[in-house]
């Protein structure tokens, strides 16, 4: 399946030593689908807009741009108590339900680039075994919700975040290739993008190469849109377990370094933790789900 929607990547520090707590949307789990749709996006003191002003032929989506001007700040947002969830015709992924989507081509379609054997181990044992983990860890943090019990959240907080990114860069993977001599050129949108962004195909492929060439260890190199910037980026993903599910968008973040707390609190994290509950700005929540939803992603 082609994928017709610009992708949102979440690039994770390696730093083990920040934990961001997400309360997320996970529009790519969702498999939803929904092509034209553009996301609003709230102007920031950072914005470059100015100094890149798309030249090209192709319509960029200007509509992110008109709509600036009607972001509501967020001290003035009005959340709609009318709003219900989704009712898209593809229903949500609920916990311990994923399943392994089958190649959009035969086992040989690839060669003499990647040969049946290597793709037939990959998808049907590999992928399939981060689907069944990402399975049985929701449901095991369904079981957790269930009881209270939280005793081994790091453990399958791992596991979801490993398993998920598993299974959801190798479905992009899989649909990020073609049969040798069928993949065509870039279309209008993605040619825009890669001319603006990076100066047109060849630097693209020289940076995309020499980044994905330079990944240490068990790894991908990844071409994503960055809903903030409003740009392409290539990230390089050293270890897609650190700790995310690509392509989710947070939408409620607590910083849990010791710098933001460390003063009044110490080494009482959990303290701080609770106090920051009182924190919470529910409307600003309500504002990015909003924003995020629009870019459900089929895998
Ligand atoms: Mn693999």
């Amino acid at each position: 399946m082609q994928a017709s929607y610009p992708l949102r990547l979440k690039q994770v520090p390696n730093d083990n030593s920040v934990v961001y707590a997400f309360i997320c949307y996970k529009a790519v789990l969702q498999s939803r689908h929904k092509k034209g749709d553009m996301i609003m996006y709230p102007s920031s003191s950072h914005d470059t807009r100015e100094q890149h002003t798309p030249q090209i032929q192709y319509d960029m989506p200007q509509s992110h741009y008109t709509l600036q001007s009607q972001y509501t700040p967020q001290s003035q947002y009005t959340p709609q108590s009318q709003y219900g969830l989704p009712t898209d015709p593809i229903p949500p992924v609920t916990p311990g339900r994923h399943v392994l989507p089958p190649l959009p081509y035969a086992y040989n379609a690839l060669e003499d680039i990647i040969d049946e054997k290597t793709l037939r181990i990959h998808h049907d044992k590999h992928h399939k075994k981060y689907v069944e983990d990402l399975n049985k860890a929701e449901l095991a943090l369904q079981t957790a919700r269930n009881s209270g019990d939280y005793t081994y959240i790091k453990h399958w907080e791992k596991e979801v975040a490993f398993n998920g990114s598993g299974h959801i860069l190798h479905s992009l993977y899989w649909t990020s290739m073609s049969p040798p001599g069928s993949g065509g050129q870039p279309h209008p949108a993605t040619q825009a993008y890669l001319e603006r962004d990076f100066g047109g195909i060849s630097h693209f492929w020289a940076q995309f190469s020499a980044a994905a060439n330079a990944v240490e260890g068990s790894g991908w190199c990844v071409l994503g849109y960055n809903p903030y910037f409003r740009s392409l980026e290539i990230l390089q993903a050293e270890k897609h377990q650190n700790l995310t599910q690509w392509g989710v968008i947070p939408l409620l973040v607590c910083d849990v370094w010791e710098h933001a707390y460390y003063l009044s609190y110490q080494n009482e994290r959990a303290k701080y933790v609770k106090n920051w509950f009182g924190l919470m700005n529910w409307p600003e929540v309500e504002h990015r789900l909003n924003q995020a939803e629009p870019a459900s992603y089929s895998l």
